[in-house]
């Protein structure tokens, strides 16, 4: 990543080697997120079922002012209170269980949690965006939404709404090639797919685990946009997502 002054930096996911206690807001945890942000709302619902206070920066998805200390220039990031921060969704969400009761695995000690965890970047998260930008109607709905409730300015709102819904229209289409079956036939299957690693109430067993809180803010981020019908109508997904929102409160 290029650096104003022209050198080079290489942002990277993870816990990182510098602190910044001051970006610890009120002293608490803090989120830097964008509100409708799918990996943003991971982090939030493990937080909340934890029942960790946490402050929230809104970051401008335009000028990303409230990133500018950081070379990572994607939300979610994560700054603990003695100014530990991470990047990264999956990573925070090790960072914040490891620090708050570590009740799930880490990275690489359950080969199922980590590839429902993967899966919920690789495979979950560029499905949700083939349905909701299936067209250039449920993108404007979309970015109608998205520009209302996301920190843009009153001057980049309007613009962002009609651009926006341009520009996702085009990466919901890239992100539908990915698959071999169309954007919501894929949403169902990758959904039936993921009932099978859902044993007894959760990706965990008893308790939910990282594959959980990934999968859960994934199609949190849906709720309320086009195709999220698949999910309500989901016999195992449903019920799952019903307990994950009742323990997260969000
Ligand atoms: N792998 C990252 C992906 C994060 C990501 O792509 N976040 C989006 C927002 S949902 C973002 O910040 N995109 C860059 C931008 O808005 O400029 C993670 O899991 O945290």
């Amino acid at each position: 990543m290029a650096r104003k002054d022209g050198s080079e930096s290489e942002a990277f996911g993870g816990v990182q080697p510098n602190k910044v206690p001051e970006k610890a807001i009120d002293g608490k945890p803090t989120i830097y997120t964008y509100a409708t942000c799918p990996f943003s709302l991971k982090v939030k619902s493990l937080l909340k079922s934890r029942g960790i206070e946490f402050s929230n920066v809104e970051v401008d998805p335009m000028k990303k002012t409230e990133l500018q200390w950081s070379d990572w220039k994607k939300v979610p990031v994560f700054v603990d209170i003695d100014g530990t921060h991470v990047n990264d969704s999956n990573d925070i969400l090790h960072y914040i269980d490891e620090n708050n009761g570590n009740k799930f695995p880490r990275d690489g000690e359950d080969a199922e949690q980590d590839k429902w965890m993967n899966f919920s970047n690789e495979i979950l998260g560029k499905s949700i965006v083939a349905v909701i930008y299936k067209n250039y109607r449920t993108s404007l709905h979309a970015l109608d939404y998205v520009t209302k409730v996301d920190k843009f300015s009153l001057k980049d709102r309007i613009v962002s709404k009609w651009l926006g819904a341009v520009v996702m229209r085009m990466i919901g289409r890239s992100r539908a090639k990915m698959f071999d079956q169309p954007p919501r036939t894929n949403l169902q299957t990758q959904l039936d797919s993921m009932s099978s690693a859902i044993k007894g109430g959760f990706f965990g067993g008893d308790d939910p685990n990282g594959a959980d809180f990934a999968n859960y803010g994934i199609l949190r981020s849906m709720q309320g946009l086009n195709g999220f019908d698949i999910v309500e109508s989901h016999g195992v997904v449903w019920p799952w997502y019903n307990r994950m929102q009742i323990l997260s409160d969000m």
